[in-house]
C-alpha cells in the first residue's frame, strides 16, 4: 500500500472542511449572535490505527476505503447540547456534501458512556486526476463530552483497550457527570450568553 498517495485525498478533505466548518463561527459573530461552534479540529486518521481497524475486523483491501469511513475526521466542539442539534440541522442543508449516515449517541450513548453526534459523509475532493467521492466523519459534542472523551480515549490506549473494571465505572460515572454538567448548563443559557455578549463588547 502506497500510503502517501492513498492518504492523500483524506488530507485534502479534512483540510478542506476545516476552513468550511471553521468559517461558520465569524458568520454567527458578524450577525451578533450566539455562535453554536466553540471550536472545530480534524485529522486524518494515523496509519498504525486504520492497519489496526482493518486487521481486527478483518476487512479486504478493496474495502478500506468503504468500511473505514473515518480515515477522514472533523470535530465540531460546542457550548450547548441545543448547539449539537443546530450543527447538525445546517449541516443537513449544505450542499458540498452528501450525508450517507448519523448516529445519534447522545440520545443513545454508548455503553462506555460515550455521547457524541456522528455524521458520515461522501464529499467530493478534487484531485489532479479528477473527482474523487470521499467518506469522512463529523463528530459534534459538547465541550464536556469532548473531555470525557478525551480522557477515556487516553485511557483506553494506555490499557490497550481493555480498561479495568474499576477505572470502567468510574469512567461511566463521570460520563454521567459530564451529561448532568451539560444539562445544568442548559438550564442557563440564556444568563451565561448575555454574559458572553458583554464580554465581546467591551
Ligand atoms: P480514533 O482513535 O478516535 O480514531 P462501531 O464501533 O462498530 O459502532 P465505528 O466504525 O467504530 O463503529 O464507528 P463509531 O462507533 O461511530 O466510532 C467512530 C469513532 O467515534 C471512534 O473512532 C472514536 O473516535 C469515537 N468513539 C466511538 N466510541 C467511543 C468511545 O466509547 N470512547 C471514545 N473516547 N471515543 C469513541 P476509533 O477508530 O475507535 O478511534
Amino acid at each position: 500500500m502506497n500510503w502517501v498517495e492513498f492518504l492523500a485525498p483524506y488530507k485534502q478533505v479534512v483540510e478542506e472542511l476545516k476552513v468550511k466548518l471553521k468559517g461558520m463561527r465569524p458568520q454567527f459573530e458578524f450577525e451578533s449572535s450566539h455562535s453554536p461552534i466553540e471550536f472545530v479540529t480534524g485529522r486524518v486518521k494515523p496509519i498504525p490505527s486504520i492497519i489496526e481497524k482493518v486487521k481486527m475486523r478483518e476487512i479486504a483491501k478493496e474495502n478500506v476505503e468503504q468500511e473505514i469511513q473515518d480515515i477522514a475526521g472533523l470535530r465540531v466542539v460546542c457550548q450547548f447540547v441545543d448547539d449539537i442539534y443546530t450543527v447538525v440541522d445546517m449541516l443537513r442543508k449544505r450542499n458540498d456534501f452528501t450525508i450517507v449516515e448519523e448516529r445519534d449517541y447522545i440520545t443513545k450513548k454508548k455503553k462506555s458512556g460515550y455521547r457524541s453526534y456522528h455524521m458520515i459523509i461522501e464529499y467530493p475532493v478534487e484531485m489532479i486526476h479528477g473527482r474523487k467521492m470521499v467518506l469522512a466523519e463529523i463528530q459534534i459534542r459538547t465541550l464536556a463530552m469532548n473531555f470525557w472523551a478525551t480522557n477515556e480515549h487516553s485511557l483506553n490506549y494506555k490499557y490497550d483497550g481493555r480498561i479495568p473494571a474499576e477505572i470502567k465505572e468510574r469512567l461511566q460515572n463521570a460520563a454521567e457527570a459530564a451529561f448532568l454538567l451539560d444539562e445544568e448548563m442548559s438550564k442557563i443559557k440564556h444568563e451565561i450568553q448575555e454574559a458572553q455578549w458583554i464580554f465581546h463588547r467591551k
